[in-house]
């Protein structure tokens, strides 16, 4: 006789569960809480194309912090003549930066540290031919 009783209630609660569920379902409120958890960055992406930190590599880190306007991107760049902010996908998965000093004697062109030999000259004014002068 307990025994039924048990089963009876184990019933009742299952199919109130299951009215629960179908009402949520059909007033679209899951999918309101899924959008919510969409918003407060549940689902957000990060890339980076160098790796992570790596100032002898060119890279763009790209995360979904903007996600109604397209993605934010970020691009390793000089910060003066030998060192560079450097981009890359932080823990919670958004790009952010610190500044990376260029070793060996390596100088900063265009966002990536390379050596001072395989850098394009910086004297090119001077060897410009000397302007010629029509008469
Ligand atoms: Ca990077």
């Amino acid at each position: 006789m307990a025994t039924q009783k048990l089963y009876l209630g184990i019933i009742v609660i299952i199919i109130i569960i299951i009215i629960i569920l179908a009402a949520l379902y059909v007033t679209g409120a899951l999918s309101g809480i899924a959008g919510e958890l969409g918003r407060v960055g549940v689902t957000a992406t990060c890339s980076d194309t160098d790796g992570a930190q790596n100032p002898d590599l060119k890279g763009t880190c790209t995360d979904s912090t903007k996600t109604t306007a397209g993605l934010a991107s970020f691009a390793d760049r000089c910060v003066s003549d030998a060192s560079v902010i450097e981009y890359y996908c932080s823990d919670s998965r958004k790009c952010v930066s610190t500044i990376l000093l260029c070793t060996g004697g390596k100088v900063c062109i265009d966002g990536v540290c390379v050596a001072a030999n395989q850098a394009p000259r910086q004297s090119a004014v001077t060897d410009s031919p000397d302007p010629v002068t029509l008469a």
